[in-house]
């Protein structure tokens, strides 16, 4: 057995676990943050069997789409200490995902 940890937009999430969902398989999500964006993201965390792994990530790559972001995390130092925000374009997505093996999975 295996644990898909997926991290994916806030935008895709809901689908994507309708999905799942709909497929029988067994999804908790969990809200999180990016370190870089310090913006919200949706953690999902799926266990499957090995044979079903290559179907959920079908699932996740049709419901998770690429997006250029724009931030102002990068400040632009002036003469007199001001900080200018200047603005930056990062690609964020579909998604980032971990698969783990599980030694046990139990249900009480
Ligand atoms: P964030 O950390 O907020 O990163 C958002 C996007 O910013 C990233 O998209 C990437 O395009 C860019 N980025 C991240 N770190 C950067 C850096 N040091 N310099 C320049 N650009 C940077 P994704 O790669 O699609 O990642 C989306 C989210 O997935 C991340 O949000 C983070 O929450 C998670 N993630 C990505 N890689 C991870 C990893 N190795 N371990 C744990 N979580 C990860």
């Amino acid at each position: 057995m295996k644990l898909v940890i997926a991290i994916v937009q806030d935008q895709d999430a809901s689908a994507l676990i309708d999905d799942l969902t709909d497929h029988e398989y067994g999804v908790t999500k969990l809200a999180s943050t990016g370190g870089f964006l310090k913006s919200g993201n949706t953690t999902l965390l799926i266990g499957v069997e090995d044979n079903e792994i290559e179907e959920v990530l079908r699932l996740i790559e049709s419901n998770c789409k690429t997006r250029d972001i724009t931030t102002s995390l990068l400040t632009v130092t002036m003469p007199g200490d001001a900080y200018i925000p200047y603005p930056l374009e990062v690609k964020v997505g579909g998604a980032t995902i971990f698969i783990l093996d599980v030694e046990k999975h139990i249900k009480l």
